[in-house]
């Protein structure tokens, strides 16, 4: 049995983790709480009400759960702006390559994205129909670090976890995809992602061989 791939969205198959970035601190900016890339690297994988908790509670003033709603759809509001004119070449070099490599080889992919814009992003980057199985986000009650977003993925794609590989720009992730008790593959720093079985610099970098070798493992 070919191993499954389960793919991150931002930060893996495109750089929407900066658009992420700007609009939070676009919004921390507006409430005066203290927002860098350091916390921003904390959010990622995180969904938007728990991202938007944390950020609410380093500003000085309290929010009702009302207000909270409104901050929320302020920041959907300007990252749905910067992601509105996404094209095919903004995924990230290599990654359709990589997307059509697995599928040549019989591999499933899934993505378990905790976006509720993961599927508008793929669809323009033209991507929708290389994956076998999207996470709803809506459906999905526990954010990263839980596993369960890869869990499900997995069991969409008919895939036990120890046959499936995720892939993860996230600290979150990664822990997401070990608590799943999958292999992690993280993109990034391995300062960042040291947890991960293997870390790479770029996604171009990962081949459908990097892969199966993990799932022997
Ligand atoms: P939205 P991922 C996550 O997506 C992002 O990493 C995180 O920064 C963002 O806040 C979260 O999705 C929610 O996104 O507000 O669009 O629903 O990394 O799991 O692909
Ligand atoms: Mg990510």
């Amino acid at each position: 049995m070919q191993p499954s791939v389960i793919f991150d969205l931002d930060g893996v198959i495109t750089d929407t983790a900066h658009y992420h970035y700007l609009a939070w601190k676009a919004l921390a900016d507006s409430i005066g709480a203290p927002f860098d890339a350091e916390a921003n690297e904390a959010l990622k994988g995180i969904d938007r009400m728990a991202s938007l908790r944390w950020i609410a509670a380093r500003s000085a003033r309290d929010f009702s759960e009302a207000e909270l709603a409104i901050l929320a759809e302020r920041k959907n509001a300007h990252y749905q702006r910067l992601i509105a004119d996404m094209a095919p070449e903004d995924a990230f070099p290599g990654v359709p390559e990589l997307l059509l490599a697995l599928r040549r080889k019989g591999c499933r992919i899934g993505l378990a994205s905790v976006s509720k814009n993961a599927a508008f992003v793929l669809d323009k980057l033209r991507l929708t129909e290389l994956f076998d199985y999207v996470a709803d986000a809506a459906s999905i009650v526990r954010t990263k670090p839980d596993p369960e977003i890869f869990l499900t993925v997995a069991a969409a794609l008919g895939t036990p976890p120890a046959a499936c590989v995720g892939i993860e720009d996230a600290a979150a992730g990664v822990e997401a995809i070990l608590a799943a008790r999958m292999p992690a593959i993280g993109v990034g720093s391995s300062e960042i992602l040291g947890r991960a079985n293997l870390v790479v610099a770029h996604t171009r970098e990962i081949t459908p061989e990097m892969i199966f070798a993990l799932a022997a493992s």
